[in-house]
């Protein structure tokens, strides 16, 4: 009776919430980067069912070296008991090819950039309600199987990126590899990423009220990364079943049988377990991290702006307020906004860099370092929706 009076009515709280993001429906973009041929947008097409890539014309290889880089972006609208996603797939063909191998991982910087920047400019305008987030979630970062670790192009691509998107490395064609070979290039590839400080997508630390189940499947999750993946456009049967597979001489390799790849592991992990996590992050470090520098931008721009109206101006006589006073009071205004605004991102980065215990989320950059609005400018052209 007395727990009744007590009732005050928040704790339906979550379930408002709950409708309200329901009603509102979610948004995820991924990203697939990697080197030509490794079977990006077969395991796009394994990992969401609808068959994306049909249409697709595969350039013959006087084409491929001519191509010039361009990111194809894909938006479908699925729906699951009730719940709708937007779910975007941004693919990059071609990378790795010698000639514009440069061009392409640039420009996919660049598109990640550009996705921040319609945000920011959506954010401070108007109709702040209604803001498509097209923002990327999640890069997979496509590893060649049959190299020793990262290469010196990865390393230079991974570090244009790591600090403005999730990323998570994933091993190509593990179909290709034993046992024992994928084990050793999954140590080689973490002890790289280690040595050459590369910030992966690092999964929160699980809380500890979570059940044993719960916390078994995390650390196993964790320890699978970077995740050996296989694809396949056929569906095979095997033994009554119908599955996705690849047909070889001497058997079948099954996608989805976790005993032949981590395949299941990664789409648990993107889709039921990790999405918002990866949501989360984006918004609180990489989106963060954008928007400190953009701010920083600004408000240099307003001191430099305010100096040449003071040298402008000339002399004049005391407490006469000409035009240009009044002007440099604003300018001075303004730029004590903007310094506030950025002492205060600054805090919240700095706060954000040390969620997760051990520095695990420490993958905030240093202010005005990646950004490169020039090259964005140019990229933008590139850049072609489907
Ligand atoms: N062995 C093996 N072959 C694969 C796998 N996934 C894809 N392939 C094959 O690799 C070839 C290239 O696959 P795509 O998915 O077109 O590769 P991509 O990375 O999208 O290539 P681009 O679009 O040129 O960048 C195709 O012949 C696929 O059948 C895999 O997991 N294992
Ligand atoms: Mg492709």
């Amino acid at each position: 009776m007395s727990g009744d009076r007590d009732y005050i009515g928040f704790a339906t709280l979550p379930e408002q919430v709950h409708r309200k993001s329901v009603k509102r429906g979610f948004e995820f973009t991924l990203m697939v980067l990697g080197e030509s041929g490794l079977g990006k947008s077969t395991l796009i097409n394994s990992l969401f069912l609808g068959d994306l890539y049909k249409e697709r014309k595969i350039p013959d290889v006087g084409e491929r070296v001519e191509k010039t880089t361009a990111i194809e972006k894909k938006t479908m609208d699925i729906e699951e008991r009730g719940v709708r996603l937007r779910l975007t797939i941004v693919d990059t063909p071609g990378f790795g090819d010698p000639v514009n191998c440069e061009d392409t991982w640039k420009a996919c910087s660049a598109y990640i950039d550009e996705q921040f920047r319609q945000y920011f400019t959506d954010e401070s305008g108007l109709n702040r309600k209604n803001i498509q987030d097209n923002r990327v979630h999640c890069c997979l970062y496509f590893i060649p199987p049959y190299g020793h670790g990262l290469r010196q192009l990865d390393l230079e691509v991974l570090r244009r990126l790591h600090r403005k998107v999730n990323v998570v490395p994933v091993i190509a064609k593990a179909d290709t590899l034993t046992t024992n070979e994928v084990k050793k290039l999954k140590e080689r590839i973490l002890a790289d990423i280690e040595e050459h400080e590369i910030q992966i997508y690092q999964f929160p630390d699980c809380d500890s009220d979570e059940d044993e189940e719960f916390k078994q499947q995390d650390k196993e999750l964790k320890a699978t990364v970077p995740f050996a993946v296989v694809g396949s456009s056929t569906v095979l049967e095997v033994a009554g079943r119908k599955v996705r597979g690849r047909q070889y001489p001497w058997g079948v390799v099954e996608v989805e049988n976790p005993k032949h790849s981590d395949f299941v592991k990664l789409r648990t992990m993107l889709i039921s377990t990790h999405m918002q996590d990866l949501k989360d992050v984006t918004q609180d470090v990489h989106y963060e991290n954008f928007r400190a520098q953009c701010i920083s931008q600004i408000s240099q721009q307003a001191i430099r702006e305010r100096s040449k109206l003071k040298r402008d101006s000339g002399p004049h006589f005391e407490n006469s307020i000409s035009d240009t006073d009044r002007l440099l009071l604003q300018k001075d205004e303004e730029i004590r906004r903007m310094q506030d605004i950025l002492a205060q991102m600054q805090e919240k980065l700095k706060a954000s860099g040390q969620v997760g215990g051990g520095g695990l989320r420490g993958r905030v950059g240093s202010l005005g370092n990646d950004l490169d609005s020039v090259e964005i400018d140019k990229k933008r052209n590139s850049i072609i929706d489907v």
